[in-house]
């Protein structure tokens, strides 16, 4: 079947709930990606920072099938091997008393939602359904009818009401408006809910100083601070979590000054790989231990497949210092690429990010059109890329690229942006 057939099926049998490019992919090796016709692509979307280990990395494969042969799945009815070793090493890879194993980012999201409820009635003593949590405009925690009923984007939002109550919006990476909402009310205020960087936002970087000041002001208020650290964790930001800040050891470390730790740590998306749908929440006793038998849960969350699966995942990123190579990797890729937007002021914007979360801002006056032409064009030459909010591409490519590798993809952007800035 050809590329066009595949995408005839989707089209005619799937909603139309996504705009993919037209390339129709059935391999993936570590930093590459092969369509049906056999051509080879860099993959610079990475699943959206899923697959920061790279595409079918043989030890997270291996362990997938081993285990898949072994036991997938019991429910939470009855004990598994697997999830006990797994919680182990998960609160102590990431410093917390307890975990929630949950599998999408979605429902990740979500559980730490209803922690951080209960936990505002039963510890902090806010009256019965009157908890406030704060997020930030223009936020991204995922699709659910509670999620996007704090969003700020219309499209997401749009015609899927009425609402969840109970959410409360400051701009992001504004201290003052944060602390200024904080001192408004705060005995019915139990969550700050923030992205350490907003991904879906256009991989917007907040100052240094932003995480610090919001995990103080909720101390301050007896608020919890929770980080969504699904797409910026795991390494993707060059550090292990993005509240770690430009720590630079390869793996955790909480004594580092720059770390500002969560209450409530939400992971997703490369704690599988990119491999199975596996979600996390952490967070110490006095924050977990409000959830109780029957009080939540999932079918499949801390199914021992997923559990494998994620345990081998982190261990992958400690053993080949993927966090470290993000960091060296993310300085040569702004500066090689702020080296296009001196040399072509006319068609690039800036260049901004943390790691290997990176996004080039195209000069575009017309709605979207030029960023997605200049992916169409990548694609041409080899390299897959996805326009967010219209006129910015996001550049984040497996953890496991290399030097020379991530030289050649540097050296296919600029050959396209320069056709585009001749046109
Ligand atoms: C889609 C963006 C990325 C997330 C954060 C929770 C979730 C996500 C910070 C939900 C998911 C995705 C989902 C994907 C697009 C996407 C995305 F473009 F929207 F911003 F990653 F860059 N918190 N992000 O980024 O996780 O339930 O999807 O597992 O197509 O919706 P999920």
């Amino acid at each position: 079947m050809t590329s066009d057939a595949y995408i005839d099926l989707e089209d005619r049998h799937g909603a139309h709930n996504y705009h993919p490019l037209p390339v129709v992919l059935s391999e993936g090796r570590g930093v590459y990606l092969y369509d049906v016709e056999g051509r080879q692509y860099f993959d610079f979307l990475s699943a959206y920072s899923a697959v920061n280990q790279g595409h079918c990395h043989p030890r997270i494969v291996d362990r997938l099938q081993e285990q898949a042969a072994r036991l997938t799945l019991t429910s939470r009815a009855f004990y598994n091997d697997q999830l006990g070793p797994y919680e182990h090493y998960l609160t102590e890879y990431f410093a917390f008393d307890k975990v929630l194993p949950m599998n999408t980012g979605a429902e990740a999201v979500e559980t730490a939602i209803k922690i951080c409820r209960k936990w505002g009635y039963e510890v902090k003593g806010i009256p019965t359904d009157g908890a406030r949590i704060i997020v930030c405009g223009q936020n991204f925690h995922g699709r659910t009818t509670t999620i996007i009923s704090f969003s700020s984007d219309p499209n997401a939002k749009g015609n899927f009401g009425p609402y969840t109550p109970g959410f409360e919006s400051v701009p992001y990476g504004d201290v003052e408006a944060l602390r200024a909402k904080l001192a408004g009310d705060p005995a019915t205020i139990a969550g700050v809910l923030v992205e350490p960087i907003q991904g879906e936002a256009g991989v917007f970087v907040p100052d240094d100083g932003y995480l610090p000041a919001v995990a103080a002001a909720c101390r301050e208020h007896n608020v919890l601070f929770i980080a969504d650290e699904i797409q910026t964790g795991i390494g993707r930001t060059g550090a292990l979590l993005r509240v770690c800040g430009d720590c630079d050891c390869a793996g955790h470390c909480e004594r580092q000054a720059t770390y500002t730790r969560p209450d409530v740590l939400i992971l997703g998306k490369a704690l599988s790989g990119g491999t199975y749908p596996v979600s996390a929440v952490l967070a110490d006793d006095a924050v977990m231990n409000v959830i109780g038998p029957g009080q939540h849960g999932s079918t499949f969350g801390g199914n021992p497949v997923a559990c494998a699966v994620a345990t081998e995942a982190l261990e992958i990123v400690r053993d080949e210092k993927l966090t470290q190579n993000a960091r060296r990797l993310g300085v040569i890729f702004r500066e090689r690429m702020q080296e296009l937007v001196d040399h072509y002021p006319d068609t690039l914007t800036l260049v901004r990010g943390k790691g290997l979360l990176n996004a080039l801002v195209i000069n575009d006056s017309e709605e979207g059109k030029t960023a997605w032409n200049l992916c169409l064009a990548l694609a041409d030459r080899g390299l897959l890329a996805k326009p967010t909010h219209g006129n910015i591409i996001r550049f984040a490519p497996p953890l496991v690229i290399t030097e020379p590798e991530l030289r050649e993809a540097c050296d296919i952007i600029g050959a396209v942006v320069g056709e585009l800035a001749a046109a």
